[in-house]
């Protein structure tokens, strides 16, 4: 059968109905942005350079601990996953690259599914493991953790199991390993902290010695869940702390739905990138706890204070600082293609938006402790409607100027539910 793709005359098409309105606002706002000493053509290459990986896992619909509403056409393994990555990419631009999570997304041939993804532009980012659920064919059980788990035997499966990734990312030509461990303990007394912690450090040990030269590995903390009264690695200080134990190669990751409620994320950001030890984001956005939501839909401020701080480690060129933009998200009651392509607009706006930030001023502001100034220097560049920026980006690289339209134009969802009926046991996305 041959499979549906958007095709690029589809996409001129599309393109051609919103040209006027692009070409008016753009023009205006090049003008407001003059008049502010900022060059609008430097900020649409900016633009067009942005990158953010997306997750394997997020290509399917997602599901909440009640119940899955599967959508009609989701993809059903991770070729089908890839294909609709490429079509994310075609209609964004900004992501040419995917995390794969090991072993829902295992691929058989790991050389095949290179080639696969070469084929639609695509290349892999971070690898993931998964030590939090039982695989049929395993030995060992992970309901009482796994890298940091009192019986050698289960750590010892969970070390062989991140080192399979790391094997399987060399043939994909993946630089970074993710880690993220469901251990912690549901009751006051369950778990012993010091020992737990040594435990991880000791298994980390081994998985960080498995790692080619030029690899990086990501550690993420997470303050609950699944473990509801304590988690291993709870906070950023914990991870910070074994970063630094294990080594240059091993880096903080952070999830943005992995804090308490109000923790200020944006310092912790700024913390890791003066310590020399931020991998990158995992980015989603949250209401009440890790409720993986679309990127900017709870919290955009946030989302513009994360990259204020980003864009100003880049500016004063921070050493080291080369992050990693990765999305993580569960989309329940979205098209999950539709919500990468907005998430990923998202970030991109926040980070033009962050590179509109008067920093003379704002220093200025600072240097004379005027909070209210230094805020509206901010306000400022949040405010700033960059829409114009980022669908010229888009266009310029021939991508749409309306990705959600054109997506929807095209028919894309109703053509893969012919192409991919439903399969018994699939059950794609994070249930
Ligand atoms: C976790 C964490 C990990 C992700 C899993 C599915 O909460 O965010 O990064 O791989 O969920
Ligand atoms: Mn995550
Ligand atoms: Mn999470």
């Amino acid at each position: 059968m041959t499979h549906f793709e958007i095709g690029d005359g589809l996409i001129a098409e599309e393109n051609g109905k919103g040209k006027a309105w692009l070409d008016e606002d753009y023009e205006h706002l090049g003008r407001v942005l003059r008049r502010r000493g900022l060059e609008i053509e430097d900020l649409v290459k900016r633009a067009q350079a942005f990158r953010v990986a997306v997750p394997s896992w997020g290509l399917g619909t997602g599901g909440t601990r009640f119940a899955r509403f599967p959508g009609p056409g989701e993809p059903r393994d991770i070729f089908e996953k890839l294909e609709d990555c490429g079509t994310v990419f075609k209609l964004v631009r900004s992501t040419p690259a995917v995390s794969l999570h090991i072993p829902w997304d295992k691929p058989e041939s790991a050389a095949e599914l290179r080639r696969f993804a070469d084929q639609r532009g695509l290349h892999f980012d971070a690898m993931n493991s998964n030590t939090f659920q039982d695989q049929a064919d395993q030995k060992q059980s992970y309901k009482f953790g796994s890298l940091t788990h009192p019986d050698r035997d289960v750590r010892e499966q969970a070390i062989a199991h991140n080192v399979e990734c790391i094997e399987i990312g060399r043939t994909l030509g993946s630089k970074a390993h993710t880690v993220w461990i469901g251990d912690g303990g549901n009751f006051p007394g369950q778990m012993h902290f010091r020992r737990a912690l040594d435990r991880y450090l000791d298994s980390m040990r081994a998985i960080y010695a498995a790692l080619p030269d030029d690899w990086r590995v990501f550690m993420e903390h997470k303050l609950y869940e699944p473990a509801f009264y304590s988690t291993v690695i709870n906070d950023w200080g914990v991870n910070y702390h074994c970063a630094r134990e294990l080594g240059p190669k091993a880096l903080c990751l952070v999830d943005l739905g992995h804090h308490a409620p109000n923790v200020n994320i944006e310092m912790i950001v700024a913390r890791l990138i003066q310590f020399g030890k931020l991998a990158g984001f995992h980015f989603n956005d949250s209401k009440y706890g890790d409720d993986d939501l679309d990127a900017g839909s709870i919290k955009p401020f946030q989302l513009f204070l994360i990259f204020n701080e980003l864009v100003d480690a880049e500016r004063d060129a921070v050493k080291g600082f080369h992050p990693a933009y990765m999305l993580d998200q569960s989309h329940n009651v979205t098209d999950p293609a539709e919500s990468l392509m907005v998430s990923a607009v998202e970030l991109l706006r926040a980070n033009v938006q962050a590179h509109l930030v008067d920093r003379e001023a704002l220093r200025d502001a600072q240097e004379k402790c005027d909070a209210l100034m230094a805020l509206g220097t901010l306000k400022q560049a949040f405010t700033t409607d960059v829409a114009p920026i980022l669908a010229m980006a888009r266009e310029r690289s021939g991508g749409a100027i309306d990705p959600v339209g054109t997506f929807r134009a095209s028919g894309y969802r109703a053509r893969k539910a012919e192409e991919r009926p439903a399969r018994a046991g699939v059950a794609a996305g994070i249930v």
